[in-house]
């Protein structure tokens, strides 16, 4: 049995899903074992609650003086550069989110850590992975420089627990939807850009065209596999880098739909954007997550549904606060 995770440094804590899992991972572990860390600047509730730092995962000197400054155990490495601006910065993302990971894995194996988390995407996937209900084991084949990182970092995950013991582990995150930090970057954006404008100004021209399904999560069923994959005994596991995880799949045109159902005047148009739409039409429609679910009990607990409600009920009480964009977790 491994060690139990007991000191934990958050890398890109300042953006979508670092924001909400600093928050969450204090809620379980304490204020003080969370240190958040970001190339950004971090500000609000997440300075304030608990231990924070400026750190650019990119250089070693940087994560070895963090790890043995705060006597870390564990490293959650969010920081990554996403599809879009992956394909606007390749360079970049290789930078980010291969150099970054692999100066995780190797401060881990030199400093003997406990666990590293990094998530994958369903950007892992390519044109040629079957589309729908796509399997854990399968054609990858991803055509955008993000997606080869993510099936790179996959690999290297694999590799260090294979060869040097390092407990590394990940998921292939589908498009996060959330209400408190706006996404950017990414190709799934469009399904958290929607609610603001819905509730905003009553119309979105999405960037997506209507018939562009994708698989989708909501930021608490996102905080809760990160962590309960993050506290899975390594003896349960026969995956490590790369587990499918699914919640649902929608196309704009069904969001708008349900999104109607509560706003029955809202109007979606489209403005479709040649890169993003090519981007979306490389990956699967829905995931099969059997092994997630077979070797460490994931379920979700939001359907579309259930998410449209909770979105729309979060951003239109800003709204009428007159904070809509003002939003800290
Ligand atoms: P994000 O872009 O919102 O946040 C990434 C953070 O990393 C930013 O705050 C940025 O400042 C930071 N960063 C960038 N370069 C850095 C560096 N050199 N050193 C330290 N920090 C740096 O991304 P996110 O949406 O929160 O994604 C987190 C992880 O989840 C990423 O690995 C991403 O690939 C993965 N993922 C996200 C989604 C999604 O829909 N949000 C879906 C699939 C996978
Ligand atoms: C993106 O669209 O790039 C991300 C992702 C699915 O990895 N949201």
């Amino acid at each position: 049995m491994s060690p139990s995770v007991q000191k934990i440094l958050v890398v890109g804590a300042a953006g979508q899903i670092g924001t909400e899992l600093t928050v969450a991972l204090r809620a379980r572990y304490g204020a003080d074992n969370v240190i958040a860390s970001d190339l950004r600047r971090l500000g609000g509730p997440i300075a304030e609650v608990g231990p924070y730092l400026t750190l650019d995962i990119t250089s070693r000197a940087e994560l070895d003086k963090a790890i043995i400054a705060h006597d870390i155990d564990t490293i959650i490495n969010m920081a990554a550069i996403l599809s879009s601006d992956g394909e606007k910065n390749p360079q970049l993302a290789w930078n980010v989110n291969i150099n970054g990971l692999y100066n995780t894995l190797e401060a881990a194996r030199e400093h003997k850590l406990t666990r590293v988390l990094c998530p994958s995407s369903i950007a892992a996937f390519g044109p040629n992975t079957p589309k729908e209900n796509t399997p854990q084991e399968t054609i990858l084949g991803p055509t955008t420089m993000y997606g080869i990182t993510k099936v790179t970092g996959e690999l290297l995950c694999d590799y260090y627990f294979r060869r040097f013991g390092v407990d590394a582990r990940g998921l292939r995150y589908p498009g996060i939807i959330s209400s408190e930090v706006l996404p950017s970057g990414g190709t799934t954006d469009y399904a958290v850009e929607i609610f603001y404008h819905a509730v905003e100004k009553g119309s979105y021209a999405c960037f997506l065209g209507p018939e562009s399904a994708l698989p989708m999560m909501y930021m608490p069923d996102c905080l809760k596999c990160t962590m309960d994959l993050l506290a899975a005994p390594v003896e349960n596991l026969k995956h490590h880098g790369d587990f499918n995880v699914a919640a649902m799949s929608f196309t704009p045109e069904e969001l708008a739909a349900e999104i109607r159902r509560h706003l029955p005047d809202f109007k979606l148009s489209y403005e479709i954007d040649p890169r993003r739409q090519s981007i979306a039409d490389s990956w699967p429609r829905s995931i099969d997550d059997r092994c997630a679910r077979e070797e460490w009990g994931w379920k979700p607990s939001f359907d579309l549904p259930a998410m449209v409600a909770d979105m729309l009920e979060r951003l239109s009480a800003r709204h009428n606060a007159g904070k809509l964009y003002e939003a800290g977790a």
